[in-house]
């Protein structure tokens, strides 16, 4: 098993950081390949949780290298406030490695994210207010700032002013705010770079040189599938690829190379920002999803909007990102419904639909056509083999299985490292 990529089935939190932290213990290499701190995973070691928001959830297993990808984009200070938060509490982070590629997120970058989702009024996208957004539009626009460029005042002086030249229109001619100085932003930046610089590295040269030694790497999604920029529900998704491809492309290893694609799919779905969401529920039900599966956002504190699960929404998962399996999350949070509906196509304009249409008018008026499964009372947190689960909760999962066109081979029923039921 060369390389594995983990990946977000639906709008992401379908519990990526326990799946790959479950797997950390058997890979030698857990690579972050897109997105930056915007990003929120949780993993329950023990007794103890770690709320991780840039760095790869393999920096909890001590023989696993983490990696930092071409493909994401770093807030330095955050990075660092992240990795000495973690040696406080023991976890030894000195084998990180980031790519010299990848783009850092600017201060200034941060700002054009909150005051544009300001200016949006009612139509923001509800971002997480990192400066994502921005970091990757001046990375396609080819005025953004490369970790490498930190080592190269001139070069970085010159980067950081031509950005600026434009932000700064934006800023006070648009936005009514006051012009920022590049002189203190490459101070701040040439500090950063000194902090960071050990862990700096030809990481794409390392991921092959390892995978031609038979090395495993696993490479860890940020959000989710129909977050992704090209195949999610545009505009309201993040500005990367989550999506399968965007392994390839946010590390410079080939798809040949990649054997199993995961899908993380929550029992449930959950979304956090604005956008369309056919099976969300207003009433007690969505509360008591909220409520039951702690459904509030790891970076920003949101609450998570919540709905049932959505059967298209997997079965698109599986075929945009070529799916051999996926991991079932948090199907203890169903227990005690006495019927579960599950979304199994759309009505859109009077019409049953079976896929997720492409267009985005057909998605914003599509309709929920449920299907009630029969539910269960048993506690199945304790639960170690799919034999043991309550006969419902069997036929729940195969009948999600089903619909969504790949097998499970693993099933959460708890938030901690060892509530899992592995399938083989
Ligand atoms: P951004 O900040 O530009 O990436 O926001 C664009 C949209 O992407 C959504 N987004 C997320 N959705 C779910 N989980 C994410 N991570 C955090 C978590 C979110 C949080 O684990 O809970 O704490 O709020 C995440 N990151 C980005 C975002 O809500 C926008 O809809
Ligand atoms: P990620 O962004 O996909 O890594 O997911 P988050 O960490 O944002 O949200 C998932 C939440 O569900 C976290 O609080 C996890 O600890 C929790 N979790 C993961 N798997 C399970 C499960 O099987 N059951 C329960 N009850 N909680 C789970
Ligand atoms: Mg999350």
């Amino acid at each position: 098993m060369p390389a594995l990529v983990l990946l977000g089935a639906q709008w992401g939190d379908e519990g990526k950081g326990k799946a790959t932290d479950l797997l950390g213990g058997s890979v030698d290499y857990v690579v972050r390949y897109q997105g930056g701190n915007n990003a929120g995973h949780t993993v329950v070691v023990g007794d103890q949780k770690y709320a991780l928001h840039l760095l790869p959830s393999g920096i909890l297993s001590p023989e696993c290298t983490p990696v930092i990808g071409n493909g994401v984009v770093i807030d330095p200070s955050v990075l660092l406030s992240e990795l000495s938060g973690l040696n406080e509490r023991g976890v030894d982070t000195s084998k990180l490695l980031i790519s010299g590629n990848a783009h850092v997120i600017t201060t200034y970058n941060v700002t054009v994210d909150k005051v544009t989702e300001r200016f949006l009024g009612k139509r923001k996208i509800g971002t997480t207010g990192r400066g994502i957004g921005p970091t990757y539009a001046d990375k396609i626009n080819r005025t953004g700032i490369r970790v490498q460029d930190l080592y190269d005042e001139s070069i970085l002086t010159q980067k950081v002013e031509a950005a600026l030249e434009i932000k700064n229109q934006l800023l006070t001619k648009l936005y009514n705010r006051r012009a920022i100085e590049a002189g203190q932003i490459v101070e701040e930046l040439l500090a950063h770079g000194e902090n960071i610089k050990q862990y700096v590295a030809d990481t794409t040269l390392i991921l092959n040189n390892a995978l031609d030694e038979d090395k495993v790497v696993l490479f860890e999604g940020g959000q989710g599938t129909l977050l992704d920029v090209d195949h999610g529900t545009y505009p309201f998704v993040t500005s990367s690829n989550p999506t399968a491809g965007g392994a390839c492309t946010g590390t410079g290893v080939g798809p040949t190379k990649i054997s199993r694609v995961i899908g993380i799919l929550k029992a449930y779905t959950t979304r956090v920002g604005a956008g369309p969401f056919p099976t969300e529920l207003f009433d007690e039900d969505g509360e008591a999803l909220r409520r039951i599966g702690g459904e509030r956002g790891v970076t920003t504190g949101r609450d998570r909007r919540c709905g049932w699960f959505d059967a298209p929404i997997a079965r698109y998962a599986t075929r945009v990102n070529g799916l051999t399996d996926f991991f079932l999350t948090k199907l203890d949070v169903l227990t005690g419904w006495e019927q579960i509906p599950v979304c199994v196509a759309y009505e859109i304009d009077g019409k049953r639909v079976e896929e997720l249409p492409y267009s985005q008018t057909d998605f914003h008026h599509a309709k929920p056509i449920y299907e009630n499964f029969p539910g269960w009372s048993e506690d199945i947190s304790k639960a170690k083999t799919f034999d043991e689960l309550p006969k419902n909760a069997k036929a729940y999962v195969k009948a999600l299985e089903e619909m969504s066109g790949a097998p499970i081979s693993a099933i959460g029923v708890g938030p901690g490292r060892t509530e899992t039921i592995e399938i083989n």
